[in-house]
This record gives structure tokens, C-alpha cells and sequence, in this order.
């Protein structure tokens, strides 16, 4: 492939030097990235690159700065253009009520059976692009998305993307690389920091946030993070974004665009009922230490192009910094790109919308082997020095420190509670279950037998002439003889059956899908057991004492557990009516 890179300073500029003749349009990947984002500005842009090839297609959008070889630049008209050797484009327009549906309808039209990768610009502030990229990943999950919103100079009004039919303010312009031998790679850094307590979104609908663990969200925002953040939303956030780590430890931030008049906000992608959020900030030393670190990977697939979809939010974030981040891009290949309102991100067959974050999509047509040559480790030195001056940075260790004490101290309160709730479901003298924590885990336990299709039964377990053990010894000893009985019960049963002190010398046992036969055998060996072992008091005194049990099991009929607990209990009276020590079946 030929890459050519380049960037105008004004429209005049780029009218004189661009040069789009001999170009091929089947085999052209021509993009636009326009710092100018009036639509007047649009409209001479998109009417020079028709005059100067009629016969070419491009793909274009707005942005909120440029990304022109390692640096970050503004207010520029930013040209990509590859020609191909093995690779042909197809470009097309796609717009509509139904986002989803509109993505759909670009995998149906754009993807060929040799589709390597496609670049989508969508429009920043009224499209869902969330929508659009998981339409298309509908149809067709394993082609590499890549590319972003079109920004603007973050005034939240007018973003537009463009291609050589129109000029559009919703939508979604798309280049699909179909090829049998291009290589295509796609990376992204946050490094955004998560700080305090995990909190589930309780009321969303697609981009549309109303609450957090039950409270609104901007209220939500002035609690934790203050007045001044929560007032000044929907900017603020673009500082402190909700962070969600994925299944697959993708970390996804979101940022917001508007906020309607009941408080709730406009997020640029979708958040669901039950997605576990914190709140994020971005450490700027930690991204750079993380880009450093991280570049060395994009060498090795050698790439002859990068293309670099990074977040406005994060260049606002890192000011003149940002450039610390891109520089290093240099190293490795030509590189060109814009900031955007909103990153497209595709690995492991699943597509993403991202915000804060730098995205990257980088090409190779040739064979690996040979590209190996063209670009050798040593080439990715980098800076050291000045990067290290950033760790040194006090800043950087005070926001860090902090960070890690609010962390702490979040940790050490959920363990707290953690260990309360733990302490609430336990009986203190033997640490079974107590009678609340059985009642609520049992409560299930008929409609999921039946569900199953398997039976399941209680035990019902009470100690013969306990009072008689407690006069005779003392209560102390009783204490004991309930703490070898609770002894006994746990380690003849199995995890996953609930052992409960029911109260006094009453004891219960849930034994899920196990029938009256298993039942029965468990509770053989527990009266057998206890038979042959006698609490012994300080090698003093030996305690014997014998158990009464009954057995009862989910039936048919049953509607709730307490008509099963009543016949095992029922049972167990009669077991000490027949003279005690024994087993009686509940019917
Ligand atoms: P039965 O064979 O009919 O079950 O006779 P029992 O003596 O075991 O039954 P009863 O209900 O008459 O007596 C139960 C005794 O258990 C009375 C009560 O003081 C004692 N008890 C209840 N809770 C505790 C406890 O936590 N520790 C001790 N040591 N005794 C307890
Ligand atoms: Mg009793
Ligand atoms: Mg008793």
C-alpha cells in the first residue's frame, strides 16, 4: 500500500496542494478529518475533493482536534489516503429512524465475504452509535469495527460526517476493506482510575440515565463528588465518567452529552438495569506510563498504517500532554486520526463504544516476513526520560496515594459488612445457621424441587431429655452437648445442605433434592453417631445423650416449606412418643 498523510491549515491551503489525481477509487481509502466544523466549511471541503476527482470516494466527519504523525493539532483539514495493491473499499451512506436497524443494514450491504475491516464515522450528538455497532454485530460479530463519533470544539451542538454524496448531521458514513491478505489490528488504552464504591444502575433505558443504586444520578454525582461537579454536569462528568469493567475486563467509561429537565443524563453508549458502575478519573501520569509501556505490541505486527480514533475528552484531559501519548506512534508507522465524541473498539468478535479512550486500527498488506525487516525492535525506543520525569511527578503520587486510600477504606467497610451479614445468618453458640437465615433460603426451595423434577426433605432433629442433662450437669455442659450435636450434624452432611439451629436444643436440616430414602440414611447415621459419641467434660465427665428424629418430604401437593416442616416436626413428636432415640417418617 502507498500511505499519504497530510495535513492543510486552511481551506486555501488545501484546495492549492491536495492532490487526488491518478487515484483509483476501488482501491483508495480516502478520509477526511475537519477541524473546521461549520457546515459552510464542509460544503467547500466536500466540493474541492469532488472537483479535484470527480470519480473518488471518501468518508469525513468533524472532529475535536486532529491526529496528524504523532502529534495532536487543531482547526486543521487532516487528509488520510491509502492506495491498495490487494485490498478494494466499498463506501456507503446509511441513516434511519431505528439505529439498530440501520446497522444492519450496513452489514448487509457493505460486508463481502473477504470483508478484512471497516472504519464508520457516525454522527456525535444524535445518532446511538451504540445502536448502529451492535446492529451490525448482529449480522456479522467477527469483522474488525473501528473508527468514532465526529466531534466538534465541544460546544455539544453540530457535529457532521460527509462523503462524497452528502453532508449529514445523523448517520452513520462507512468504508468496508475487503481483501485476501490485509492484516488488521485493533488496540485501546484508558488507564481511567476507578474510585469508590461499586454502584449498580438501577433505571436506564439505552443511553438514557436516570439512577444509581435507586438515587437520580445527578444527585448521585453531587453526593460523592461534590456541589461543584454535580451543578456543572453534563461537562463535569467528562472528568469524572462512570467506569464499568465488562466480563471480558474490557473497561468502558461513560460520558455524558446532555442532561434533560428531570435531571437525567444523555450517555454516549448504552448502560443497562444492573450494570455495576464506579466512578473514574483520568491519571494522566499513569496513561503515559501505560503508553510507554504498552506501544512496544503494535510493533510487532508491523504495521504500514495507524490509524488512531482517540477520545476529545482525553485530549482535553492531558492538554499539551496528549502529545506524550502519540508521539511514540511514530516509531512504529505513518499515523493520522481525529478526537472524538465516541470510539468504535472491536477485539475477540465483540464491539464496543468507548469513551475516554484511544483506540487504534492499524493495517499491513504485506507479508509478514518481510515486513519484519522494515521495522526492527530498536526502532520503538523511546523518550524514557522524559516519561520518567512524570513518574517522579508529585502529583502523580498524591493522586495516586489518595486514590488508594479511598480504595482502602472503601474495601475495609464492604468487608465489615460483608462479615455482619455473615454474623446475622449464624447461631452464636454453634455457628449453624439460625432459624431467619433457613426460613429465607428455604423459602424456594418447593417451587425449584418441582421445577427440577426432584424431590428434596427435611430432618427435624431434637435432643432426648436435654433439661434432664442440663440439671443433672450444669447448663454449662448443655452447651457443650449442643456444640458436639451442631459438630456431629455438619460433618455428616454436605455443603450444599443447610444446617440450622432451630432453637433451644432444636435442630433442622434442608436437604435439596435428596428423597425420603437418601434422607432416611443420612438421618441413621447421624442418631447412630451421636449414640456412639459422648461429650467429654475436661476428661472428667462423660455426657452420653441420644437424639429424636423426623423425616419429612416435598410432595406433590405441597404449596410452601411450612407444610413439609409440619410433618417432619410432627413425626419427630411421635419419635418421642414412641419412647425416643429413633427415626419416625412424616406422612
Ligand atoms: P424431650 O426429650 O421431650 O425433648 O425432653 P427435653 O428435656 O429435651 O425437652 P424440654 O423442651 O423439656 O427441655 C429443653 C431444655 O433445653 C430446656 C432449656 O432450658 C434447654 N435449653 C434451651 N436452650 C439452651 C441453651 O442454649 N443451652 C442450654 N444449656 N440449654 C438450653
Ligand atoms: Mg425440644
Ligand atoms: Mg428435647
Amino acid at each position: 500500500m502507498t500511505v499519504t498523510n497530510k495535513t492543510f491549515s486552511s481551506i486555501s491551503d488545501f484546495n492549492q496542494n491536495l492532490d487526488l489525481s491518478h487515484l483509483k477509487k476501488e482501491t483508495t481509502l480516502l478520509q477526511i478529518f475537519s477541524g473546521l466544523v461549520e457546515k459552510a466549511e464542509i460544503q467547500e471541503i466536500q466540493s474541492i475533493l469532488t472537483k479535484k476527482n470527480h470519480n473518488i470516494n471518501f468518508i469525513g466527519t468533524t472532529t475535536a482536534g486532529e491526529i496528524f504523525q504523532g502529534k495532536a493539532i487543531e482547526k486543521s483539514i487532516t487528509v488520510s489516503i491509502i492506495s491498495f495493491e490487494n485490498t478494494t473499499v466499498n463506501e456507503g451512506y446509511f441513516a434511519g429512524d431505528d439505529d439498530f436497524e440501520t446497522g444492519r443494514k450496513i452489514a448487509a450491504e457493505l460486508i463481502s465475504y473477504n470483508t478484512k475491516a471497516m472504519i464508520l464515522f457516525v454522527d456525535g450528538l444524535v445518532s446511538n452509535g451504540n445502536d448502529i455497532i451492535d446492529g451490525i454485530a448482529s449480522i456479522n460479530n467477527r469483522i474488525p469495527l473501528a473508527g468514532g463519533l465526529a466531534g466538534e470544539d465541544g460546544r455539544l451542538e453540530n457535529t457532521y460526517i460527509f462523503d462524497q454524496n452528502g453532508i449529514y448531521n445523523k448517520g452513520c458514513v462507512c468504508i468496508a476493506l475487503n481483501s485476501d491478505i490485509l492484516n488488521v489490528y485493533t488496540d485501546y488504552q484508558l488507564n481511567w482510575q476507578a474510585i469508590g464504591k461499586t454502584m449498580t444502575v438501577t433505571k436506564a433505558e439505552k443511553n438514557r440515565l436516570y439512577e444509581i443504586d435507586c438515587i437520580p444520578i445527578d444527585k448521585m454525582y453531587t453526593k460523592y463528588l461534590g456541589e461543584e461537579v454535580g451543578q456543572n454536569l453534563p461537562f463535569s462528568a467528562v472528568e469524572f465518567p462512570l467506569l464499568k469493567i465488562e466480563d471480558d475486563g474490557l473497561e468502558v467509561c461513560r460520558t455524558f452529552t446532555h442532561q434533560f429537565d428531570d435531571g437525567s443524563l444523555l450517555t454516549i453508549g448504552n448502560l443497562e438495569v444492573g450494570d455495576k458502575v464506579r466512578f473514574s478519573f483520568g491519571n494522566i501520569d499513569l496513561i503515559l506510563k501505560n503508553a510507554t509501556s504498552h506501544i512496544t505490541q503494535y510493533a510487532t505486527l508491523h504495521p504500514e498504517v495507524l490509524f488512531v480514533y482517540s477520545c476529545a475528552a482525553r485530549k482535553s484531559l492531558m492538554q499539551s500532554k496528549i502529545n506524550h501519548e502519540l508521539l511514540p506512534l511514530n516509531k512504529i508507522a505513518p499515523n493520522v486520526g481525529f478526537f472524538t465524541y465516541g470510539e468504535i473498539y472491536h477485539k475477540n468478535n465483540k464491539v464496543s463504544l468507548l469513551n475516554e479512550s484511544f483506540t487504534l486500527l492499524a493495517l499491513c498488506e504485506q507479508e509478514h516476513q518481510e515486513s519484519t525487516q522494515i521495522i526492527k525492535n530498536e526502532n520503538v525506543k523511546l523518550p524514557k526520560k522524559k516519561i520518567n520525569n512524570f513518574l517522579q511527578d508529585k502529583h502523580f503520587l498524591i493522586l495516586n496515594a489518595l486514590t488508594n486510600l479511598s480504595n482502602r477504606v472503601i474495601m475495609e467497610l464492604e468487608e465489615a459488612q460483608q462479615q455482619l451479614r455473615e454474623q446475622s445468618n449464624r447461631d452464636f453458640l454453634t455457628n449453624l445457621y439460625n432459624r431467619r437465615y433457613f426460613s429465607e433460603v428455604s423459602k424456594n426451595i418447593v417451587d425449584v424441587s418441582r421445577r427440577e423434577n426432584k424431590s428434596s426433605s427435611i430432618i427435624s432433629i431434637d435432643i432426648d431429655y436435654f433439661k434432664k442433662i442440663n440439671d443433672t450437669y450444669g447448663h454449662h455442659v448443655g452447651d457443650e452437648v449442643l456444640k458436639k450435636l451442631a459438630e456431629i450434624l455438619q460433618s455428616n452432611t454436605r455443603k450444599s445442605d443447610i444446617v440450622a439451629r432451630f432453637g433451644g436444643e432444636e435442630f433442622i436440616i434442608l436437604l435439596p433434592f435428596t428423597n425420603i430414602q437418601g434422607a432416611q440414611k443420612i438421618a441413621k447415621k447421624l442418631k447412630e453417631t451421636v449414640e456412639k459419641t459422648p461429650v467429654e467434660i475436661d476428661n472428667i465427665i462423660t455426657v452420653p445423650f441420644t437424639i429424636s428424629i423426623g423425616i419429612a418430604t416435598i410432595e406433590e401437593y405441597d404449596l410452601i416449606i411450612d407444610e413439609v416442616l409440619n410433618r417432619a416436626d410432627k413425626a419427630l413428636y411421635q419419635a418421642k412418643e414412641n419412647g425416643r432415640n429413633q427415626i419416625v417418617i412424616g406422612s
